[in-house]
């Protein structure tokens, strides 16, 4: 099995809603099970400012899926959940995005799959809740708490257990 680190992310529609189902289904697909949740994260848009904030959280599976057949199943799950990759412009709104962080110590760079993800460094809303649940973890010969530490978190909330 492998241990492997996905963030969310979404502001369309319930999405606090949507991850908790979300994450039902990633472990059900993809033969694993929970190992860490964050809190939920709300934080400003990023890449395209004029869009409703985001929703952000991240998790860590244990799988048995290789990386490739994981990110084919993140994108049913996507897709399922709304998400209309074809009629979206990049950075836009979306009702969910599930984004592979990183899969064990897998580096590869392929246009399809690039592993660690490639904007992890530059994204507070990834490395927030990320150092939540995986603070020292090396990722890239970097720490994620570190990592962190040299990003501003400006206007990113915790928000409050659902309960
Ligand atoms: N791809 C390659 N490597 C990976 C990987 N490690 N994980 C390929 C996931 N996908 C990977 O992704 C585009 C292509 O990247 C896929 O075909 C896949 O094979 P996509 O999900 O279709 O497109 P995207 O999500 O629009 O592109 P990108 O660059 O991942 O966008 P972002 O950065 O995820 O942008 N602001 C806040 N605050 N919070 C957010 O969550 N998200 C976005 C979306 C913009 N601003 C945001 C947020
Ligand atoms: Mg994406």
């Amino acid at each position: 099995m492998a241990r492997a680190l996905i963030a969310l992310g979404g502001n369309v529609g319930d999405v606090r809603a949507t991850f908790k189902k979300a994450i039902a289904s990633i472990c059900g697909m993809a033969q694993g099970a929970l190992l860490a949740r964050s809190s939920d994260y709300m934080t400003p848009p990023w890449g395209e400012p004029q869009q409703a904030k985001f929703v952000n959280a991240c998790i860590e599976i244990e799988t048995g899926l290789d990386p490739h057949a994981l990110l084919f199943t993140l994108q049913k799950i996507e897709t399922k959940f709304g998400r209309d990759r074809g009629h979206e412009p990049r950075w836009g709104p979306r009702t969910l995005d599930l984004d592979l962080i990183a899969y064990d110590d897998v580096s590869m760079q392929k246009a399809e799959l690039t592993l660690p993800h490639p904007r992890l460094f530059e994204r507070a809303f990834v490395l927030v809740p990320l150092a939540e649940i995986a603070p020292e973890r090396v990722i890239a010969g970097r720490k994620v708490a570190s990592a962190l530490a040299g990003l501003s978190t400006e206007g990113i909330e915790r928000l409050p257990d659902l309960g």
